[in-house]
Parts: structure tokens; sequence; C-alpha cells
């Protein structure tokens, strides 16, 4: 069964395949396919958005497989919620992660350590061949940390920092995020649902 992945993100594909590895799924971009959807992402919720992306590229495709994607981002308790649903283009889509990241610490800076409270949160949504939709969400629970730290992983990962690890997320080792991480839940969770409603 070929899954078409309706993302840009080459680092968020990355960890995909990972995550997605050894269920016998053939993972193909919407590049791959030729397709060229780049619908706005105008939705109110991560779960909204990541429908926008997978409904555009269902559209132009030949509806023969189940169409994916990812909208995810960082919330950040202390700053209500952001950069939440706008994490790709806080700062602007092009600004780069030690720009975005010191730009966070600085507006952390006299955030005590008990308020600190944050997580990463990843909504799947897939369209089935027969056009039905289906959504899931799921989040990895953190704290900001007061410092960069690590060189794995992508994004806001060197300042999100993982209590039962003592260490952030860019420190981890690739398969020790994917096990614990907003986008390792919703993808198994998001198979698991598949497994439900497909004719496999
Ligand atoms: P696509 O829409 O093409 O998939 P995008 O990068 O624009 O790619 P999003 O709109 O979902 O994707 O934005 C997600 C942003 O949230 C991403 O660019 C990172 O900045 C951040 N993010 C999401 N998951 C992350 C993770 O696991 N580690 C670090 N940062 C993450």
């Amino acid at each position: 069964m070929k899954i078409i992945f309706a993302t840009g993100n080459k680092n968020k594909l990355n960890e995909i395949r990972a995550i997605m590895d050894g269920y016998g799924f053939d993972i193909v971009t919407s590049k791959d396919e030729g397709i060229a959807a780049d619908p706005e992402e105008n939705g109110e919720s991560f779960e909204a958005n990541a429908l926008i992306k997978a409904k555009a590229v269902y559209e132009l495709s030949d509806r023969r497989s189940v169409v994916m994607a990812d909208d995810s981002g960082l919330c950040i308790d202390a700053l209500n919620g952001e950069p939440g649903i706008y994490s790709a283009r806080f700062m602007g889509h092009d600004t780069s992660y030690d720009i975005k990241n010191a730009e966070l610490l600085k507006r952390m800076m006299n955030v005590p350590e008990e308020e600190r409270s944050a997580r990463f949160v990843c909504a799947v949504a897939a369209v089935l061949p027969c056009g039905r939709e289906v959504t899931v969400c799921e989040a990895m629970e953190g704290r900001i940390a007061h410092s960069i730290a690590g060189e794995n992983g992508f994004g806001y990962d060197p300042i999100f920092f993982l209590p039962e690890f003592g260490r952030t997320s860019a420190e981890v080792s690739e398969q020790a995020k994917n096990l614990i991480s907003h986008r390792g839940k919703a993808i198994r969770h998001m198979l698991a649902v598949l497994n439900e409603e497909l004719p496999l």
C-alpha cells in the first residue's frame, strides 16, 4: 500500500520514514508524485491544517493511495501557547532556527522553572482512497531549556528539554525521540486507525 505524504519538510519526512519503517508501506512524497500543492494553512488548529494539506494533495492525486499530512508545532504555556500553529512561520518561514530559538529563550528569560512547561503537538491527517478523512493528534510534554543544546533533530528541538532524559530532544538519538515524540505517537495512532479502516 502506497502512502503519499504531503510534506515539503525533509526533517519531518526522515522521522516519518523511520517511524513507519517495518510496517510495509511504500512512502512517497507529493513531489515524488509530481503533485505541486501549496494550500494556505489557514485553519485554526493543528488538525485543521493537517487536513487542509492532505486534502489539497488528495484532490490532485489519482485517488488510489492514502494521502497523509503532518501539522505540528511547539506550544509554550508561558507564551499563551505560542508559537503553536504558527511555529513554521514564527519570525518568518526562512529565518534560521538559531535566531528563532534565541528569540524564544529571550522571551522566556525571566520565567521561573515551574512555569516553563511546553509541548510539541503533532496532528496527522489522512484522506483514504474512498475520500474518508481521519485526523489524530498527539503531544510530547517537556520544558523550555535555558540555553540551546544538541545537534540532532531539527527546528525547536535544541530548546525543548525532556525532564525524563535530562537533556533536550536535540541531544537524544533519533530512535529515542521517535519512541516518545508527538510525531511518533501520532503516526502510530494513525497506523492503528488505518489498520482498522483499510482492506489490507
Ligand atoms: P510541511 O507543512 O510541508 O509539512 P512545515 O515545516 O511548514 O512543513 P508545519 O507547518 O507543520 O510544517 O510546521 C511545523 C514546525 O514546527 C516545524 O517547521 C518546526 O519548526 C516545528 N516542529 C514540529 N515538529 C518538530 C520537532 O519534532 N522538532 C522540532 N521542531 C518541530
